[in-house]
């Protein structure tokens, strides 16, 4: 009998991203006051940077794991962002330990 070895275990997301808000892609017809990752599990950590068009840090007033919900990422940027395209990239820890990022882009038009 031929012993067969297990096929090797792809490399998939840990914790995987549910949604992300705004959604990715989307024009938003409102001033926008947090950005939202939100993942399927509760993750350790996590972070949130957003760049405008130019490539400029938009400055934030808070970033990282929501304190009543481990599962979404957030970040609050200083004042609602304006008309612009924005993009957003989320760093985040899983439960067992391994870290993931990724980032997706959205437009606002007030
Ligand atoms: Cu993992």
């Amino acid at each position: 009998m031929n012993v067969v070895a297990p096929a090797p275990v792809a490399a998939a997301a840990h914790t995987p991203l549910k949604s992300v808000s705004p959604k990715r892609n989307s024009t938003q017809h409102k001033a926008v006051a947090d950005v939202r990752a939100t993942f399927k599990a509760k993750m350790q950590t996590g972070l949130i940077s957003i760049t405008n068009a130019s490539g400029a840090t938009v400055p934030l007033k808070s970033s990282g794991l929501m304190s009543s919900n481990k599962a979404v990422v957030r970040g609050v940027p200083t004042s609602p962002l304006k008309s612009g395209t924005y993009k957003v990239s989320w760093r985040a820890r899983a439960s067992d330990g391994h870290s993931e990022k990724g980032t997706w882009t959205f437009k606002v038009a007030v």
